[in-house]
């Protein structure tokens, strides 16, 4: 799997639920052939990554129990594994991320960065696998209130910054880690438009970046009609795919996305056309990097202006 934290092209994290309610493709998935079948045609669309989460994270969800969060994602990442599908485990308990490891995964995406649970960085450096830590201020029922920033773009670096620096403290190897901001996770649209278009300063954190935007409100509100109607979840998908092709040329290592095609066919066109990427410096004080960030020399000079974003206060996924 070190050869997925270092690769050149573009990484397709391809989103499969199995949750009655996660905001776009909750119940889809909930029967065991139906979701090992979308988990096979996202890789077989592009995907290098299966994404597997039994927990939704939508703002406002109920947590669901260890037990129940387990028997949702064991099932499906067994048979994913035994058909050859490198699978991630999305979740942000230690013990479900243990048994999903022994289950066949081989990378761990926890999106609350190590803090949910404070064994996490035991079962990952014990496994010795990939983990994404992601931006999270707090779970889903409480993350409303907690998108107060001084400047969204410093916070969350500073903050991911904390969290690289406890995983390694804990022992995992600088060359396990990917960061990603988190977008829609205590975060309202604007912030979520800041860190997008200032995505090369999240970059000089010094390793690798995961974008996840795919569907997600703050497009659907972008897209809305003309009377303020937002975008059907379904048809954000071009949107989806103009982010995760800029957040890559930004200099991401890779997207999460639920409809692969659209995105790998857009990053295919990407790389044909000579990979533009920007990539920044990896950030001096990091101890123990190994360049596990794309390679590359010079901050990118991105503009901090974002596009035109539709200034509201409330968050939104
Ligand atoms: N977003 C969701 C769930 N897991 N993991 C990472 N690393 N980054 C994200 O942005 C992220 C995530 C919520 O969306 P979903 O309902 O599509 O899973």
């Amino acid at each position: 799997m070190t050869d997925l934290v270092r690769a050149q092209a573009p990484v397709v994290m391809g989103v499969l639920n199995v949750t009655p309610d996660s905001f776009s493709d909750g119940g889809r998935y909930a029967d065991l052939d139906a979701a090992v079948a979308h988990g096979v045609r996202l890789r077989a669309e592009g995907a290098a990554l299966i994404d597997v989460g039994g927990e939704s994270t939508r703002p406002g969800a109920d947590r669901v129990d260890p037990a129940t969060e387990a028997a949702r994602v064991l099932p499906v990442i067994r048979e994913l594994a035994a058909a050859g599908v490198a699978v991630s485990i999305d979740t942000s308990r230690a013990s479900v991320a243990e048994a999903a490891l022994t289950a066949g995964a081989t990378v761990v995406n926890d999106v609350s960065g190590g803090l949910a649970d404070p064994d996490m960085a035991r079962v990952v450096r014990d496994a010795g696998c990939p983990w994404v830590l992601m931006h999270w201020r707090g779970h889903s029922r409480g993350m409303r209130d907690l998108a107060t920033y001084t400047d969204v773009v410093a916070d969350v670096r500073a903050e991911l910054g904390r969290r690289v620096d406890e995983a390694l403290a804990a022992g995992v190897a600088a060359d396990r880690i990917i960061v990603d901001p988190g977008l829609g996770f205590a975060k309202t649209a604007a912030h979520n438009w800041e860190l997008s278009a200032r995505l090369p300063e999240l970059v000089a954190l010094g390793f690798p970046l995961l974008f996840g935007a795919s569907r997600k409100s703050y497009l659907g509100r972008l897209l809305a009609d003309a009377d303020g109607e937002p975008r059907p979840t379904a048809d954000r998908e071009a949107a989806t795919v103009a982010t995760s092709l800029l957040a890559v040329a930004a200099g991401a290592w890779g997207v999460r996305v639920h409809d692969v095609r659209g995105t790998a066919d857009a990053l295919a066109v990407w790389q044909a056309t000579g990979r533009p990427r920007l990539v920044a410096e990896p950030a001096a004080h990091r101890v123990g990097q190994d360049g596990a960030a794309p390679g590359g020399t010079g901050v990118p000079a991105v503009g901090a202006a974002g596009p035109a974003a539709r200034p509201e206060s409330e968050p939104a996924r």
